[in-house]
């Protein structure tokens, strides 16, 4: 079985620290990548932590996780409020899927309330900053090994 749990990042993300940072919080992406990374050692398994600002590559990333991922943990950011193609693409994985949000979507602008992401997703954790990821990769890990484990 994979050991490696996929953490995608969608638009904006690589600008954390400075960005609205009210909103999103002080962590830079760096800062949360090294704490998803000590989190999933913990649990024994590894991470592929990437972002982009592109849809296509984004759609990119959730192909490799498909062949690749024990589980996967996404902030597709603006993309989960638009792209039918993102979701599409999801719909591929066939081990868990996690989806995470720094801020409370569900409090901000109305057409942050809907997400294509969600319907998919084994849960959606939301408005906890840098703790949302944190608490994403402990799911994460937590559903795969179930997963493996039904598996065998
Ligand atoms: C990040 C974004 O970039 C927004 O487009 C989403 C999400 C919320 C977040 O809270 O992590 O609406």
């Amino acid at each position: 079985m994979s050991t490696c749990i996929f953490i995608l990042n969608g638009p904006n993300l690589n600008r954390l620290g400075s960005r609205e940072p009210a909103i999103y919080g002080h962590h830079t992406l760096a800062d949360i990548r090294a704490m998803c990374e000590q989190r999933a050692q913990a649990h024994g398994f590894a991470i592929d932590f990437r972002q982009t600002n592109h849809e296509g590559e984004l759609i990119e990333h959730v192909h490799t996780a498909v062949d690749a991922a024990a589980a996967t943990v996404i902030n597709p950011a603006g993309y989960g409020h638009t792209s039918i193609a993102l979701h599409d693409a999801l719909k591929l994985l066939t081990t868990p899927l996690i989806e995470v949000h720094l801020s409370n979507t569900a409090a901000r602008d109305d057409f942050r309330a809907r997400s294509l992401v969600a319907p998919l997703a084994h849960g959606v954790i939301s408005g906890l900053g840098a703790m949302s990821y944190g608490l994403g990769v402990d799911a994460a890990c937590a559903l795969a090994s179930a997963h493996a484990s039904k598996e065998e």
